[in-house]
Order: structure tokens, then C-alpha cells, then sequence
């Protein structure tokens, strides 16, 4: 199969994913085309069979908002030509989806014809996308993509919710996880970051408004109050200068880590204890998957479709979205209790290996395969 991916290039849960999914692809023989504006931060460019082609918006002093969708579309149009693409999957719907269609528009005036994929990953839909400035072209997009799937059963919930496209089908497929990146020696070295006798809780995400650090904060103090422990906060994004400075006023010095934008996620979630994801919207946490592939139990929010991933007294906590005393109280809980933290760990591994790529990668194969079969 010769496979065209268009996604978002920088660490968003949609970027990782795809990028992740076309290096599978990949690696089983696929030749795979990467379409975005820069090389997308996980891709291996240099391996067999994947390809990277930039889209380039040429800037125009008239334009007081740069063309991003023509220049997509353009660069969607050369690549399913010069490259004989069999498919387009594109990775959350504004504008991807949006930019599909014209794409495949154009190509059909040229006599092409070319299946589009198009895979919701969340605020696209439950944020952003629902938004009376774009829902209109982001409706259109959906109900006219070859396929559309969703990274939860939550998340399939509220796109025939909040758009009128309840006669197409939408296949649920999970976000998956590569366990083999969790398995060896890491090198664990906690004392690089805490003392002995500290507990290291971890935060891991684009640090935007949805993620409400201002709970992960305020979770983490309530934590500290009883117990030594040390709070590494991993990424970036708006609310990252609130959060430390949040951090300064109640006090907390440097048992708050900030380690910024960094791909060794895997050596931290390996020191750590307890992951916190205490999301106002989260279609999936693919985060929260991440973490209890290393063994970290999770203390969430119940928001949208993290109660797929985390279960509730088994590999974590759950609790309403910004109930801060429940989710200190369980955290607390867990980590007093040796025994129970043991078991959790050993509970978060075993579902975490529910969405082992190998499991998922071939429900996106028999979704290409209808498709094209079409
Ligand atoms: O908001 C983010 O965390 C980034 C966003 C994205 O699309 O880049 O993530 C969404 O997609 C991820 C991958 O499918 C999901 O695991 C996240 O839950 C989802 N985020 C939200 O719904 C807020």
C-alpha cells in the first residue's frame, strides 16, 4: 500500500499517533508519504519506506491569514500524483479533513479517484470543531470522507452528537501503544531527580487550558502536604508559566520539576510513581496509556473517554472533573499502601497491553482495505 498521512507535525496526542502509526506502516512494508508543514517530531525519516514531502505556504502581504488549506491541498494533489498514493489518511478533521476533500476533488477532475480516512482525535470535535466558525465545513468534511474513525467510543459519542452525521458509519480504534518501548533496561535512576524517600508524580501534556494544571498543581500539593514527594512536569504550552508560578506561591520549590518538551518519556515515566491527568476534555489520554505501559498507575479526571483506559480501583483513580479532595485522597491512598501500589502497577501494565499496536495496527489495515476495496 502506498499511503499518504497529513497530521499535525508537533507533540499533540493526533501528531504522535499518526506518526507513530505510518513508522508501523511502514516497518511491515507500506511505503508511507508524511504531508505536513515540518518534519513531525517522532517520525524516522531515515527508515526504509517513509517519506516526507513539506507543505510550503508561499506568503503574500495581502493576505492578512496565510492560505495553510490551499497549500495542503496543493501538496496533497502533487503527492497522490508524482507518488501513485492509494490512500489519504488524514489526522484530526480542522483543517485536514477540510483540505482532503478539495484535494480529492481536483484529482477527480483529473480522473483520479483516491479514498480519503479521516480520524477524529478529540478537540477537533469536542472543542474546536464544534465551534459555530468552523462546525459547518468541519460537518461537510466528516460526511464526506471515504471512512471516519474515532480514538474512543466516547469520542464516536459526541461527533453524532454535536454534528448531523448520524447516516455514516464510525469506526471506534483506540490509540495503541509500542510496549516494546517500555520493556528493558531504562535506566531508572531516580535519584537523578528525587530522594530516596520522595514519591515521584508525573504530568505529561501540551499544557492547554483542557488539561487544568491548576488541579495538577493543587493535587500535587495536597499529596506533598502528607507525604515527601517531587511533581516532574514534562511539555509545554499556555498554561506551563501559570503553573509554576502557582507552584512558587504555595511554596513548593523544587520538588517541582519542569523538564519542558523532551522524548525521553519513557526514562521518566520509569521513575515515577503516579501519573496525574486531570483533563476538563480528554477523548482518550493517550498520556495516561503511555504511563501504565511503564507500570505508573493513574489518577485522572472521568472526562470523555479516559474511562476506556484507566480503570477505576484497578490501575488507578477516576473522579468528576476538578474534584481535587477526591483525587488527593486516592492518590494518597495508593501511595501509602505498598502492597496496594504493587498491584495497580501490575494492573496498569496488563491494560495497558489491550492496545499493543500489534492489536490495533490491523483494524486501521481493514479500514484502508474497505475503502479502497470500494
Ligand atoms: O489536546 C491534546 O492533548 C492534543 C490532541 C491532539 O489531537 O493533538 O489530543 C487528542 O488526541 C489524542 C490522540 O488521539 C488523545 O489521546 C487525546 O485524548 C486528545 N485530547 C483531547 O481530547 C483533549
Amino acid at each position: 500500500m502506498n499511503i499518504g498521512i497529513v497530521c499535525y507535525p508537533t507533540f499533540g496526542g493526533s501528531g504522535v499517533v499518526a506518526t507513530e502509526l505510518g513508522n508501523a506502516l511502514a516497518q511491515r512494508g507500506c511505503k508511507v508519504h508524511f504531508i505536513t508543514y515540518n518534519q513531525p517530531v517522532r517520525l524516522n525519516v531515515l527508515d526504509p519506506n517513509i517519506y516526507y514531502h513539506e507543505v510550503n505556504v508561499h506568503d503574500y502581504p495581502l493576505f492578512e491569514y496565510q492560505p495553510y488549506e490551499l497549500a495542503l491541498s496543493s501538496k496533497m494533489v502533487d503527492t497522490v500524483i508524482n507518488e501513485k498514493l492509494d490512500l489519504l489518511h488524514v489526522h484530526y478533521a480542522i483543517p485536514h479533513a477540510y483540505a482532503a476533500f478539495m484535494a480529492r476533488q481536483i484529482l477527480k477532475d483529473k480522473g483520479i479517484e483516491i479514498p480519503v480516512v479521516t480520524t477524529l482525535h478529540g478537540t477537533d470535535i469536542t472543542l474546536v470543531g464544534k465551534n459555530p466558525s468552523y462546525k459547518p465545513a468541519v460537518e461537510f468534511s466528516i460526511n464526506h470522507s471515504s471512512a471516519i474513525t474515532t480514538v474512543s467510543e466516547s469520542l464516536k459519542a459526541e461527533t453524532y452528537q454535536y454534528f448531523d452525521c448520524g447516516h455514516r458509519e464510525i469506526d471506534v480504534i483506540p490509540n495503541f501503544i509500542d510496549l516494546s518501548l517500555y520493556e528493558g533496561d531504562k535506566q531508572c535512576a531516580r535519584a537523578t531527580l528525587a530522594a530516596e524517600n520522595q514519591k515521584i508524580i508525573t504530568h505529561i501534556s501540551n499544557f492547554r487550558p483542557v488539561k487544568r494544571i491548576e488541579d495538577v498543581i493543587r493535587v500535587f500539593h495536597g499529596i506533598w502536604k502528607k507525604m515527601p514527594a517531587k511533581l516532574i512536569l514534562v511539555g509545554d504550552g499556555p498554561e506551563r508559566d501559570k503553573a509554576i508560578q502557582q507552584a512558587r506561591d504555595l511554596g513548593l520549590g523544587r520538588d517541582v520539576i519542569y523538564l519542558g518538551k523532551t522524548t525521553e518519556v519513557e526514562r521518566i515515566l520509569c521513575m515515577s510513581d503516579l501519573f496525574l491527568l486531570l483533563s476538563e476534555t480528554e477523548s482518550f489520554g493517550l498520556a495516561a496509556l503511555e504511563a501504565m505501559a511503564a507500570k505508573v498507575p493513574v489518577i485522572s479526571s472521568n472526562a470523555g473517554g479516559i474511562p476506556e483506559v484507566n480503570i477505576h480501583n484497578k490501575t488507578g483513580f477516576l473522579s468528576a472533573v476538578g474534584d481535587t479532595e477526591s483525587m488527593i485522597n486516592n492518590a494518597v491512598e495508593l501511595l501509602s499502601n505498598t502492597e496496594k501500589h504493587k498491584q495497580f502497577k501490575i494492573n496498569a501494565r496488563l491494560q495497558a497491553e489491550l492496545f499493543d499496536i500489534e492489536q490495533i495496527l490491523p483494524m486501521y489495515v481493514a479500514v484502508y482495505e474497505r475503502v479502497m476495496a470500494k
